[in-house]
């Protein structure tokens, strides 16, 4: 976790904030109730559209510098991996279109990313035959779980760029995850550690009443 998270004045407002979307959670603000599907619709129950891009985080930015920054991989596979900046690029790489959903209910559409496809990077590591689940910890201390299922869909990326140049430190750069069919939290940003595990282990927003699975299109916000 992160050892050096001093709440200074940015710290005690961001406080205040996860405090009121954890609130949020306990009052099901935002639910709509509203049916939807997938192939219905392409903006989810209860969002609207922004054209800008908002920068939620728990009040720490990381400034991880590319010739420190490492990504690890451990728990249940066939090859653990500590990856360097070079040994990244060194994968596949790939380029995606996807929307954003963010369950403070903005949505973002046709974000350009480039970096490894969670296919691709999942061939690298060789997951055991028991592995369900995997947790994304991220240097800030944040983390979030997805089920092996979700991180095996086509269009998951580990992000290092965003509309044709590096991801910037507020939006979790040098690497994040982009997971395009859940609400935006599942989504780590300057994410450091991928475990793959046989069991669940919630992340930060899921412990604090937010959905386990996050599906915008079924409107999973809290549970
Ligand atoms: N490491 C880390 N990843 C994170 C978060 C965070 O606080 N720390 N916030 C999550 C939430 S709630 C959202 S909505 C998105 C916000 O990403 P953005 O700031 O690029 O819009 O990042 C997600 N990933
Ligand atoms: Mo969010």
């Amino acid at each position: 976790m992160s050892d050096d998270y001093k709440p200074g004045l940015l710290g005690q407002i961001k406080d205040k904030l996860i405090a009121s979307k954890q609130q949020w959670a306990k009052d099901g603000r935002l639910l709509t109730g509203e049916a939807s599907s997938p192939d219905k619709r392409r903006l989810p129950p209860g969002q609207r559209l922004t054209r800008d891009w908002p920068v939620l985080d728990l009040g720490v930015q990381p400034n991880i510098l590319l010739d420190r920054w490492q990504l690890t991989v451990g728990g249940l596979v066939e090859k653990p991996l500590k990856l360097n900046w070079n040994d990244f690029l060194d994968l596949p790489q790939s380029d995606t279109v996807s929307d954003i959903h963010c369950v403070t209910a903005w949505s973002r559409y046709d974000n350009k990313w480039s970096g490894v496809l969670a296919r691709d990077f999942l061939k690298a590591v060789r997951p055991r035959p028991e592995v369900k689940h995997v947790v994304f910890q991220s240097y800030d201390g944040y983390a979030t779980n997805v089920t092996l299922e979700m991180f095996s869909a086509a269009d998951v990326l580990l992000a290092h760029s965003w509309e044709g140049g590096p991801l910037t430190r507020e939006h979790g750069g040098p690497v994040r995850i982009v997971m395009p069919q859940f609400y935006f939290w599942k989504s780590a940003k300057w994410v450091k550690h991928i475990a793959f595990l046989d069991r669940d282990a919630p992340g930060y927003w899921e412990v604090r009443g937010y959905h386990n699975t996050g599906n915008p299109w079924k409107e999973e916000r809290y549970g």
